[in-house]
């Protein structure tokens, strides 16, 4: 706060004091801001401002918006806009664009006059970026004059705007540098993780351009415009191209309708895969765990299917196609754009506002019915996929109803191979999912079978991306998994079935391994994906390496790395130059004596695990689409392209 101030007027002093008050609350816990200081906290940083700049290109005035990565990690983001205003503020009596960028809440925009519709935090947003910045400078040019402000450190400035320049333009730039001190794991970039959000806002706001360029590597520039005058209809048409599925018709269904200063839309298409994928949106806010907007369009969607098959008497009297039916094969894109968004649950991620599902749902229900009408060719095209649907679940369900009534009556339900442990609070349980005899038979003698139970698959697997539910029912390798677990599957899944807390699988290291590891997790994914949200699969990391010297137990060291390998190789040999280091290479589970996997890959004091989460289920979907799918190519280029992050599992 003893900043040397270049001020004439004690008000600034006293304004700065209040203004870094502020920033100082966002330095001090910059997760209530941005969530974390990760690097998704990171990564929002950019968002922020440059969601400012969509909301100008939104409220008419910004055609394009330029965002750079530059040396050393600078983000620079520019737009055509008007130009944030430059002018004395009345009441603070510094630039008004300078109170944008060191008043917390200044987001209000002043009141009135503002955009109708503001996602992300309302504004407060290019404060929050000015206070967790190492330095930020602000340019703005407003069709006379070049403005410019520098902050340093979390908002801190020696001088107040100035002009440095003439201009005929207009607009606003904002460069700044993330503060090291804040975001201690990394400042670096992904350019991906960026990229798949400037797209998806481009997709979201028909019409915006977006050029997006990484110049941190002269070299090896990248840059990509993304500017998509179909909106969400393309954004449907992208996700169904990334995933390589095949349409079931040729062009998208767009619906879309205004109520008071509300919007709704709906993008939506069908492919011949089994899995639905519906991405909601409030205000550009991806809403992940749905909510009214959400559930309207989904009532709407039965009610119509069903509706229409009534109608041409495709339907037998009481028959009805289910929500599940209906949403078989479905892409669909619902975004809505409300003065005032109330977001629910413990991450926010839920739209609350009730007057949103009637306004979608009564929209959907009328233009969708509409088009099924004017195309009736599309129309018995989805209504044939969700009567298939209909007769598949029914099959599954007998074939459920078979497995319970075996499992009824056999004696003993759980799977022959299953070693359980005695233990029954799942605080403490664990269960070992290890493919291959040998290594099971070692898992089994060298566990503590008070909390620990071994499952050794064997049998074919079936490709799950590729089957339906009936067919998981009739599967001698994944059912014992089902059994063991005791959650069941699908719409039939139940938490508080589940008999361990630890679900662990324990494969090689080696492309066979990989390729069980990938098959078991796409089942998780697909069938019982509350497992993977809740954190209850993890992946067991068995050493790569024994190195050790003489017969002496205190001079072995397991190395799950060749770096790691190398360090023991040094350690043991403890500068004596001819001392003989062996080095033993674990090419499977199977290789180690019982002893040795508990003391790696299962003792809890000892074991490193690789916990799976879902940050991110559409990017997971797409990775499993890719894994699992038909199409060579693509595959090809993820597995190339994510060779080297193997080792992280965040799918
Ligand atoms: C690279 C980031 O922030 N652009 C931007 C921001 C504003 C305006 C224009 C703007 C808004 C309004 C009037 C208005 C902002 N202004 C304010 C505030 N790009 C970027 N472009 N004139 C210009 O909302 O009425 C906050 S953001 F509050 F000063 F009006």
């Amino acid at each position: 706060m003893s900043e040397n101030l270049n001020t004439k007027n004690q008000n600034y002093d006293e304004n700065q004091i209040q203004v870094l008050e502020g920033l100082e609350a966002v330095r001090k816990r910059p997760g209530m801001y941005i969530g974390s200081t990760g690097p998704k906290g990171l990564h929002h940083l950019v968002y922020e401002i440059v969601d400012n700049a969509i909301d100008e290109a939104l409220a008419g005035y910004c055609s394009q918006i330029t965002v750079d990565i530059l040396e050393g990690d600078v983000i620079r983001v520019s737009d055509n806009g008007r130009g944030i205003p430059t002018g004395i503020h009345p009441t603070e009596k510094i630039s008004a664009a300078t109170v944008v960028y060191t008043i917390l809440h200044a987001g209000g925009k002043f009141g009135g006059g503002g955009y109708k519709v503001a996602g992300g935090l309302h504004g407060v947003g290019a404060s929050v970026v000015n206070a967790l910045s190492e330095w930020l400078e602000l340019t703005v040019k407003d069709g006379k004059n070049i403005h410019f402000q520098r902050f340093h450190n979390g908002g801190h400035y020696d001088e107040q705007m100035k002009i440095i320049g003439e201009t005929t333009e207009t607009g606003t730039t904002v460069m700044f540098k993330a503060d090291p001190t804040i975001f201690e794991e990394t400042t670096v970039y992904e350019y991906d993780v960026l990229l798949r959000r400037l797209r998806e806002q481009a997709f979201l706001n028909a019409g915006v351009k977006i050029v997006f360029s990484d110049l941190r590597n002269k070299d090896e520039i990248v840059s990509e415009t993304l500017h998509y005058e179909g909106g969400i209809r393309q954004f449907v048409e992208h996700l169904h191209n990334t995933r390589e599925l095949t349409p079931l018709a040729e062009e998208v269904i767009y619906v879309s309708g205004v109520q008071g200063d509300s919007t709704a839309e709906v993008a939506l298409m069908y492919n011949d895969s089994y899995n639905e994928l519906i991405l909601s949106f409030a205000n550009n806010i991806h809403t992940t765990d749905g909510g009214t907007h959400e559930t309207g369009f989904k009532n709407a969607l039965t009610k119509v299917i069903n509706e229409y098959g009534k109608k041409f008497n495709l339907l037998k009297d009481g028959e009805k196609l289910l929500g599940d039916d209906v949403r078989e094969g479905l892409t669909a894109i619902v975004s809505v754009k409300l003065t005032d968004c109330e977001f629910e649950g413990q991450t926010k991620g839920r739209l609350g506002n009730p007057e949103v599902r009637p306004f979608v749902e009564n929209m959907v229900m009328e233009k969708l019915m509409n088009y099924l009408e004017e195309n009736p060719a599309v129309a018995r095209e989805i209504f044939d996929k969700s009567q298939a649907a209909q007769r598949a679940r029914e099959a599954a369900k007998r074939a459920r109803d078979t497995a319970r009534r075996k499992s009824a009556m056999e004696s003993a339900s759980l799977p022959g191979k299953l070693a359980d442990c005695s233990e029954r609070d799942i605080e403490r349980t664990e269960i070992y999912i290890v493919e291959g005899d040998s290594a099971g038979g070692s898992a089994k003698q060298g566990r503590d079978r008070r909390y620990q139970a071994i499952l050794p698959l064997w049998g074919k697997m079936l490709n799950v991306e590729k089957a339906r539910i009936d067919k998981v029912y009739g599967n001698e390798k994944l059912m014992p998994v089902v059994t063991a677990l005791g959650t069941s599957i699908g719409e039939d899944f139940d938490i508080t079935k589940l008999r361990y807390g630890k679900v662990i699988i324990m494969a090689d290291a080696d492309v066979d391994g990989s390729h069980i590891r990938t098959l078991l997790l796409t089942f998780f994914f697909r069938f019982m994906r509350p497992l993977i949200s809740n954190g209850n699969v993890y992946i067991a990391q068995p050493p790569l390496y024994k190195v050790s010297r003489g017969k002496s137990e205190k001079n072995v060291r397991y190395a799950f790395s060749d770096e790691e390998r190398d360090k023991y190789i040094d350690e043991l040999k403890d500068n004596n130059e001819n001392v003989k280091i062996d080095v033993q290479r674990y090419k499977g589970l199977g290789e180690m004596d019982p002893e040795q996997l508990w003391e790696t890959t299962m003792d809890p004091e000892r074991r490193t695990m690789l916990r799976v989460t879902m940050e991110d289920a559409v990017k997971a979907d797409e990775i499993f689409t890719i894994l699992m799918g038909d199409k060579v190519m693509p595959r090809r280029e993820f597995i190339e392209k994510n060779a080297k992050y193997v080792g992280e599992l965040d799918i």
